[in-house]
């Protein structure tokens, strides 16, 4: 019997890929995709969709019955950079949809959660290299507390009702399907969408601002075989490090003049570089490699290759 899934936040950067990953694989009838407006034609296309806002209760319970929902991606998040635009909002949008979703699965309404972290729920004082998994955690943004907050419920949550919940800190996604939005890593994808249009692109990151990145396919990848594996190997139910690669902006100019000699890259930092320097410049994920056979298969080049392929 082919599993039902519901995604919440179906028309962000991460699940528009994740839902069209996953009718891949368990059949478009078989995934709900869901959010708070519509999204692109290919997302509509390809299966059932509702609009839902992830914090009503009543509008998220009413679809898990009506779709028989065994498994939910909770996706919709207000991310970094705007969430310090608006702190209540973000509060509210990114903990009631958990605690929602929580809670289904606490009354036995779903059987499986899978809820995305960040490297945001580090702050300036976590060592910045190969960055532990259990280590000093002060994020300085609305976004991290929000996350870490988040992490800490989800493992309360398994610990205190066996809820089934799983989750990996993303670093910064690089995708080119759809477009980020309101994230400080967001520079990562505007480089290659200017350098093709532009041959040239002012970055709102310094040179020299080191941050974990990571290309989508590896991202959606690792949230499928997370819920996949098998649950008793788990040893980390509030979120794992995940990591790929970790690069400065001048590296990825660099890859791309590799493709295109001409082009070129200027610094304009702006408020989301205090963002930045709170964050780590690079993870250690050796439990999630551990626990679950992570491995990436994205580095840089073959990053900046994908992207200007299919930008092109
Ligand atoms: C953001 N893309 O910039 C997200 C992500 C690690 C960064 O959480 O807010």
């Amino acid at each position: 019997m082919t599993k039902s899934i519901l995604i919440i936040g179906a028309c962000g950067q991460i699940g528009t890929e994740l839902t069209l990953a996953l009718r891949e694989k368990y059949g478009d009838v078989n995934v709900i995709a869901s959010d708070i407006r519509e999204g692109t034609d290919v997302l509509m296309k390809s299966g059932p969709f509702e609009i839902l806002d992830a914090t009503n209760y009543d509008a998220l319970e009413d679809i898990v019955m009506h779709y028989e929902v065994e498994e939910v991606y909770l996706m919709a998040a207000m991310l970094s950079a705007t969430a310090e635009k608006f702190p209540e909002r973000a509060w509210t949008l990114n903990m009631n949809s958990l605690f929602n979703t929580l809670n289904l699965a606490k009354e036995k309404k779903i059987d499986k959660l899978f809820w995305p972290s960040s490297i945001a729920v580090f702050g300036s004082n976590t060592p910045k290299e190969q960055t532990p998994q259990h280590t000093l955690m002060e994020p300085s943004t609305v976004y991290g507390i929000s996350k870490q907050t988040g992490e800490r419920w989800c493992a309360y949550y398994h610990a205190k009702y066996g809820v089934d919940v799983r989750s990996v800190r993303f670093p910064g996604l690089i995708s080119w399907k759809t477009q980020p939005g309101g994230g400080t890593t967001d520079y990562a994808v505007e480089i290659y969408v200017k350098a093709l249009e532009k041959g040239s692109y002012s970055c709102f990151l310094k040179k020299g601002t080191k941050l974990p990145m990571m290309f989508m396919d590896d991202a959606i990848r690792a949230a499928i075989e997370l819920m996949e594996s098998d649950g008793a190997k788990l040893s980390i139910r509030s979120s794992y490090n995940l990591g790929a690669m970790s690069f400065a902006p001048e590296e990825i100019a660099e890859s791309i003049q590799a493709v295109i000699p001409t082009f070129t890259i200027s610094y304009n930092p702006d408020f989301r570089q205090a963002i930045a320097d709170s964050w780590p410049s690079s993870i250690d994920d050796s439990q999630a490699r551990k626990d679950w056979g992570w491995s990436p298969e994205f580095d840089l080049a073959r990053t900046t290759a994908e992207m200007l392929e299919n930008l092109r």
